[in-house]
């Protein structure tokens, strides 16, 4: 892969034209700080423990009420910093209840999973933080929460950094999306690639299959016809993976695509899936569409939609279009398209 620059030349590239001036310095402003505040976290992460395991937890609760790690604190507390300095103007975060107002004058509003993957702290697997980037809008200087009654397609910028084998950024201004790498000796990000497509052929699904039985039909048919491989109506193998936090997952389908399902269940609490609208499944949506795969709720676009409490939850069908697409049929219980067998229009006599 060609190098082409840091994450500072892209800021001062055209990247950001078509965006108004104040809030494209705004946007520049905010990724800067934040990508501060993840090279710090990225050392933390990488750092010995010296003050006991990361991932104990700290006794207390996220907005969603999960149990917090005390590295799920260190997160918010360094990007909150960091936007904060950035003089965003609404702040909204995974790990506290209400959204605030940090700047009255600032003309963005900042989403935020400071530490997606928790549970994969202890057991040295990748972790990240997702950020979803909007204009300010009057309604939020009075309530901050409605800063973000806004749907996915008016984000300006969205990404997220995985702290993994490598500390990386992925991140959209609507146009394209960039891969950064960090390079730990000198502590820039360096664009390694620009224009990064998700690759439509690969066999690859991502589900917590644990939750099968609580599944809806249409999911169980669409895995019970992958796991039937070569024998089964799709006529092909299929490989599965699940890291179990979206930002690993997502980075697997930007770089080799595949698709990634986290439904809506039956289980309480699960109607809707597990993952949040505001910091999970718009950014990695934006991100999805800009690299030319789509991201749904099953049906409906996730981009659409207009989020009606800050922590809402949406069930996410994302990564290579087609398979976006083939999951759709299946939830309209329509036959799937088909490229190699136009004469099977059912959906158990398809390949792809
Ligand atoms: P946290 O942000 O609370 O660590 O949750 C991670 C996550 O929201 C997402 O990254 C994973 O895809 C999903 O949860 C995994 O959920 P299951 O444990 O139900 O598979």
């Amino acid at each position: 892969m060609e190098s082409h620059g840091t994450l500072e030349t892209l800021l001062n590239s055209d990247v950001l034209s078509g965006t108004p001036d104040a809030a494209a310095e705004a946007v520049a402003g905010a990724i800067t700080q934040m990508a501060e505040a993840a090279l710090s976290l990225s050392v933390l992460v990488a750092t010995p423990p010296l003050h006991g395991r990361l991932g104990a937890h700290a006794g207390s609760a996220n907005s969603d009420g999960d149990g917090q790690k005390k590295l799920d604190l260190i997160a918010e507390d360094l990007f909150a910093a960091a936007l904060r300095r950035a003089g965003v103007a609404a702040y909204l975060s995974e790990e506290v209840e209400e959204a605030s107002l940090f700047d009255a004058k600032g003309v963005i509003a900042v989403a935020i999973d400071p530490l997606d993957g928790s549970s994969n702290i202890d057991v040295n697997a990748p972790i990240g933080t997702i950020f979803s980037i909007f204009p300010m809008i009057p309604e939020g200087l009075a309530e901050p929460a409605h800063a973000f009654r806004q749907p996915g397609r008016n984000q300006l910028a969205a990404g997220f950094f995985i702290y993994g084998p490598q500390t990386s950024l992925v991140v959209t201004f609507g146009k394209g999306i960039h891969l950064l790498v960090l390079n730990d000796k000198t502590g820039t990000f360096v664009l390694v690639e620009s224009g990064v497509t998700i690759p439509a052929e690969q066999a690859e699904y991502a589900i917590n299959a644990s939750n099968y039985r609580h599944w809806p039909e249409s999911v169980q048919s669409y895995i019970d016809d992958c796991v039937k491989g070569a024998d089964g109506p799709r006529g092909r193998n299929f490989n599965m993976r699940w890291v179990g936090s979206l930002v690993a997952d997502s980075y697997r389908i930007f770089m080799r695509g595949g698709i990634f399902l986290y439904p809506g269940d039956k289980r309480p609490g699960y109607e809707q899936g597990r993952l949040r609208l505001m910091y999970e499944a718009n950014p990695i949506a934006f991100l999805a569409e800009q690299s030319g795969g789509a991201a749904t709720d099953g049906v409906d676009n996730i981009l659409d939609r207009v989020p009606h409490s800050p922590h809402q939850r949406v069930p996410l069908v994302m990564g290579s279009t087609d398979k976006v697409e083939r999951v759709r049929q299946y939830y309209l219980d329509l036959s799937p398209p088909t490229r190699d067998a136009p004469l099977f229009g059912r959906r158990g006599l398809l390949r792809d």
